[in-house]
């Protein structure tokens, strides 16, 4: 198990996979108080029907259960990992560090800075060693890139993708229609 002894026992049931087969996409947070704002992730991910994995893995207090994640991800089939973390934000950063799979970096806000240093303190990666970074608290986005390069090879999420798109146009279109109903719309 990838819980290290210690762990709150509150946390392993973070630690499961969805949709049944083996997790593609790996989402780990550095703390439980991140999820409010990783949920919306898990939420997408569902709906596409792409398994995945949700863990509580942080590089200060379990920094361990850090190196292990991040070493064992690609051997346990994992493909993309998302990474949420607030203030001094080094967990995606760490974990693009041992792994060569593409990680998403999701900044947290907290309640100082408004989340602009985790924003920073992910975005700005030394060369070498990337971290795709979504806006500040967009764990929605962080899905849709993780189906979208897993959507290279699997039609499932490419689908999805291309599925989610089209109805976020038919919903602009739809909010178009409602200003003609107005007469204010000119173009
Ligand atoms: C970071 O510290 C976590 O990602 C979280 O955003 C922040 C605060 O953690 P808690 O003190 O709420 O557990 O490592």
């Amino acid at each position: 198990s990838l819980l290290a002894a210690g762990d709150a026992s509150a946390l392993a049931h973070l630690t499961q996979s969805y949709n049944g087969d083996a997790p593609l996409v790996g989402i780990i947070m550095g703390s439980i108080s991140d999820m409010p704002k990783m949920a919306a992730a898990c939420h997408v991910l569902e709906r596409s029907g792409v398994p995945f994995e949700v863990s509580v893995v942080s590089a200060h207090r379990t920094p361990d259960r850090m190196v292990t994640y991040a070493k064992q991800a690609e051997a346990r089939g994992l493909q993309v990992l998302i990474c949420g973390a607030g203030g001094a934000a080094h967990l995606p950063g760490m974990t693009a560090a041992m792994t060569p799979l593409p990680v998403i970096g999701v900044p947290v806000a907290l309640s100082q800075l408004d989340g602009q240093d985790s924003l920073y303190s992910i975005v700005q990666m030394p060369r070498g060693t990337p971290v795709a970074t979504v806006g500040i608290n967009n764990s929605t986005n962080a899905a849709y890139l993780a189906l979208r390069i897993l959507g290279v090879a699997l039609p499932r999420a490419r689908h999805f993708v291309a599925a989610a798109h089209e109805a976020s146009t038919d919903a602009a279109m739809q909010t178009a229609e409602d200003l003609d109903r107005h007469g204010w719309r000119k173009y």
